[in-house]
């Protein structure tokens, strides 16, 4: 009888769990989107490619590789804006929402750009900058000129008869102060960024169907996706009151999430998303997971796919950072996006220094295992993989050391500002050199000529003196390279929906050099090692016990004695493992 028990209560495991598996597969398969297996290439289009010599980035410099993009492997492309725009803030204050920058080209630069995208299977995704517009944009000279103009309330103006606002503050003004004093009405306006960057005024309706109307017209051209910038500010309390001291030390809590910013995503995604086989990721994810799923999760029908800052600012440490904190900041989010809703994954974006500078090590002797192992982590995570224009050759930070030499409006207001709050200049110097955005910003590197073919004219930002060894044109002809090492990756992933779908398992979570972890789908299972050291580290894990083959390594062998494997410095490998 007892044996009976037994059996019984056996089989009913066994069968819970295939019960089990079967309904985490059911899960997987209803929720798959092409979005979700997309890997995307960020191009910033100023730095990509001049095909007029004048020094700057255009369309068709883009056109011009499209081939090259296609070798990639990566199946979307993400250009940062391209619209009309004075570039107070390279091109991040718009003037009109519905034509092309000059100095990137034409319409029809556009329309030849998507189509070649598209015949190369290619989706496009849109850089949508609403939280604010350009002071050049038609709407805010309109709104500025009197206080009685049909535009007055698409942006937020505070009459100065009622006294100075509450304090707000500005990323990237030189006083920090994101009122901004206009004579003309005498009354202030608001600036979250730059001062030529005027927040609209997302409460008064009419603003929200322009926007809507902007996306529709380029949805209606085609393009498949929308990364909308800043989006967690637009709702705001527009009674300004007074926030706390020091508020801005926690800026998403009190910037972020503002009290309808639910309604107008969900207003969004009836009015343009809902009607297009598109998907929205908004840059920002509030501050706690719980914000990120109000904002992602699928029966919200707001956005598809959370993009949050916290893993990507560790690396911003002029002292370096400890693996264990990368390690959680990963675990936590893929943990609690494991069912439902959906995660960018990305180490580097135009807001950044290099990526290899940052996480990885830039020294001759070991950037091209590093920046391999980067790639390795970054293609074989659970999320949709972004990956910055120049990090699959491994490009590094420029390191300027003169004020002079830099041309973001946040590295010389910054600069401004600290100059009159008296700050260690020198710290401050120190800082800009390792973080600047643009060290991220140089032109691409694809070959060894003068600025290693960008362009024929003067680069509006210099050409990096390490091109002569790191290009697209030493690498292509590698097989070793860090780009050929990438496109084996790419590949890799598209071969395999475990490293797309697949649950992930962090293992030996302590260990402060080798980053750990399998993914397993449908009885599949990988298993995925990273040395994140510039030594040799070893690790016992019982999976590698069960290596059935080695599927990617940045070196050409992995010494294994029974499930203790010595891995040499940066060395990365994803293995596959017998269930
Ligand atoms: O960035 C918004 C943002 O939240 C910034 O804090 C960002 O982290 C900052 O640029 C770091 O220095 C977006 C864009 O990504 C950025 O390039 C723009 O400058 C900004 O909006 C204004 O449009
Ligand atoms: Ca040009």
């Amino acid at each position: 009888m007892k044996t009976y028990f037994k059996i019984l209560f056996v089989m009913t495991v066994i069968a819970g769990c295939t019960q089990q598996v079967k309904l985490e597969k059911e899960l997987v398969n209803s929720n798959k989107r092409w979005w979700k297996e997309s890997i995307i290439y960020q191009i910033y289009p100023r730095s990509f490619n001049d095909s007029n010599g004048d020094g700057v980035g255009d369309l068709r410099g883009i056109i011009q590789k499209l081939d090259y993009i296609k070798s990639l492997g990566v199946t979307a492309v993400w250009l940062n804006p391209i619209y009309a725009s004075p570039n107070d803030d390279n091109g991040y204050d718009i003037s009109n929402y519905k034509e092309i920058m000059t100095e990137f080209g034409t319409m029809q630069d556009f329309d030849e750009l998507l189509k070649g995208l598209h015949e190369r299977g290619i989706k496009f995704v849109m850089d949508v900058v609403v939280n604010h517009s350009s002071d050049e944009h038609e709407w805010f000279k309109q709104s500025r000129s009197s206080r009685d103009n049909p535009y007055r309330n698409y942006y937020h103006w505070w009459p100065a008869e009622k006294g100075k606002p509450n304090y707000r503050w500005s990323f990237f003004d030189e006083k920090g102060e994101a009122w901004k004093y206009d004579s003309i009405t005498n009354s202030y306006y608001l600036h979250y960024f730059a001062q030529k960057q005027p927040d609209l005024n997302w409460e008064n309706p009419k603003v929200r169907q322009e926007v809507y109307s902007i996306m529709k017209f380029w949805a209606e051209k085609g393009v498949d996706g929308f990364r909308l910038d800043a989006f967690q500010y637009v709702s705001k309390d527009t009674t300004f009151p007074k926030l706390p001291k020091n508020f801005e030390k926690d800026i998403n809590k009190y910037y972020g999430m503002g009290p309808n910013l639910h309604k107008y995503l969900r207003e969004m995604y009836d009015e343009v998303l809902s009607k297009y086989d598109v998907f929205a990721v908004s840059e920002g994810a509030g501050s706690t997971l719980e914000d990120a799923h109000s904002l992602v999760d699928e029966d919200r029908k707001e956005l598809q796919m959370a993009y949050h800052f916290e893993s990507v600012g560790i690396g911003n440490k002029l002292e370096g950072y400890k693996l264990s904190e990368l390690k959680k900041s990963f675990t936590k989010w893929d943990t609690s996006f494991a069912e439902k809703g959906w995660i960018s994954i990305f180490l580097n974006n135009h807001d950044n220094a290099r990526v290899v500078s940052r996480f990885g090590n830039d020294s001759p002797e070991f950037r091209e295992v590093s920046a391999k192992m980067i790639n390795t982590f970054i293609l074989s995570m659970r999320g949709t993989p972004y990956i910055y224009y120049g990090d699959e050759i491994s490009m590094t930070n420029i390191h300027f050391d003169s004020i002079s030499q830099y041309k973001d409006i946040a590295a010389i207001n910054g600069y401004k500002k600290a100059l009159s709050e008296k700050k260690d200049m020198d710290a401050f110097m120190r800082d800009l050199n390792f973080t600047s955005r643009d060290n991220g910003r140089t032109p691409m590197q694809w070959d060894t000529s003068t600025n290693a073919g960008f362009t024929t004219g003067t680069p509006w930002l210099p050409v990096n003196e390490n091109h002569k060894e790191i290009n697209v044109a030493a690498q292509e002809n590698n097989p070793n390279s860090v780009l050929n090492h990438f496109k084996k990756m790419v590949k890799l992933r598209k071969d395999n929906e475990v490293l797309v779908y697949g649950a992930y398992k962090l293992l030996d979570e302590n260990n402060e050099e080798v980053y750990a972890y399998t993914r397993t789908l449908d009885g599949k299972k990988m298993l995925v090692l990273l040395n994140f050291t510039n030594h040799e580290s070893s690790i016992s894990v019982n999976a590698a016990k069960k290596i059935e083959s080695i599927l990617i390594n940045n070196y050409s062998d992995l010494i294994n004695k029974n499930g203790k494997i010595t891995l040499k410095p940066y060395q990365s490998v994803i293995c596959s493992i017998k269930n």
